[in-house]
């Protein structure tokens, strides 16, 4: 158990809740949006990062690269007209006027071109079917083990010229944060439909970077989704840390053609940058969990995000 000093343990213990829903001594091995830093750049990950069976899809060496490295590219996982399919039902809801406006919808920060879509398994009866496609599920669940749903979906659309990118961050961060996500048991497969090459935005992952947890400074504002997901400014780590970690590390930016499949463990660090060149760079990208892991109440956010950002287990979602 890392000792936190003494000092600091006021800003530690604000992450108690003393409300009735929450046990009041509720210990929060992942302290994050601080007030000041603690002495320790980073806390050590508490959970395996393999947790599932052995048997799958995924082969021996698949599984101990994603060990090694906290996320692993599978090209060609699907076929050229899956892809034709995707990428129409993808255009389909861009285009849907009546979507634009809506909260789950996301544009750029400095235009009205669409960034992201949100829980596009509940728009999309086409999109729903794959998030049940075996060849997807069976592999998800070798990494975090049986009994998984769906916490998140979004379609990524980083359009030529205009699309922005994200910086340095763990999704698993905000999702403690800011949606209640316990431990560290969910994974993103990032299903890309045009091709990620080295000019339009690829994402960029630290290997390794799953194996520690970078509390973030920053007290979370409310509706700070409405900021965040245009241009993360909270829950990034410091750029110190930053460089202790490429220097140890490295980047890597899987690139590959339309069809491949990105899995990456929910507290790897990844950021993009933007698209400059005139291809766009589209994905699915669906966040399992496991059941057991569902969200409880917000580790360091005053209330939880709207339900298209962090669904349950067996949750409905209407636009
Ligand atoms: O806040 C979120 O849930 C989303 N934000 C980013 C930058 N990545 C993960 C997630 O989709
Ligand atoms: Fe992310």
């Amino acid at each position: 158990m890392v000792q936190v000093h003494a000092t600091k343990r006021r800003d530690y213990q604000r992450n108690e809740f003393d409300n009735e829903n929450t046990a009041i001594t509720q210990r929060d091995p992942y302290p994050t949006r601080l007030r000041e830093p603690l002495e320790e750049p980073w806390l050590a990950r508490q959970e395996e990062v393999i947790r599932g069976p052995a048997q799958g899809p995924l082969s021996q060496e698949q599984l101990e690269s994603f060990e090694r490295d906290g996320f692993l590219f599978i090209p060609d996982f699907i076929d050229s007209d899956e892809i034709a399919d995707y990428t129409r039902e993808l255009n389909a809801l861009l285009e849907r006027d009546d979507f634009r406006d809506k909260d789950f919808t996301i544009t750029e920060p400095h235009s009205d071109e669409i960034r992201s879509i949100f829980a596009v398994h509940f728009l999309s009866e086409k999109f729903r079917r794959l998030t049940e496609d075996p060849r997807l599920v069976k592999s998800v669940e070798q990494l975090i083990g049986e009994d998984v749903y769906v916490h998140q979906a979004r379609i990524n659309y980083k359009p030529g010229f205009e699309g922005k990118g994200f910086d340095w961050h763990s999704d698993f961060e905000t999702w403690h944060a800011e949606d209640g996500m316990p431990r560290m048991n969910a994974v993103s497969a990032s299903l890309i439909l045009t091709d990620n090459h080295e000019f339009n935005g690829p994402l960029m992952l630290v290997p390794g970077s799953h194996r520690v947890f970078v509390p973030c400074l920053g007290e979370t504002p409310d509706d700070n989704h409405k900021a965040s997901l245009k241009k993360q400014e909270l829950g990034v780590p410091s750029r110190e840390v930053m460089e202790k970690l490429v220097a140890e590390h490295g980047i890597q930016a899987p690139k590959g053609r339309a069809g491949g499949l990105l899995l990456f463990d929910c507290n790897t660090l990844h950021g993009s940058n933007a698209n400059m060149s005139p291809d766009p760079r589209s994905n699915i990208f669906f966040v399992f969990n496991r059941r057991d892991n569902a969200m409880q109440a917000p580790f360091a956010a005053s209330k939880h995000r709207p339900d298209f950002l962090a669904h349950t287990p067996d949750g409905q979602w209407r636009s």
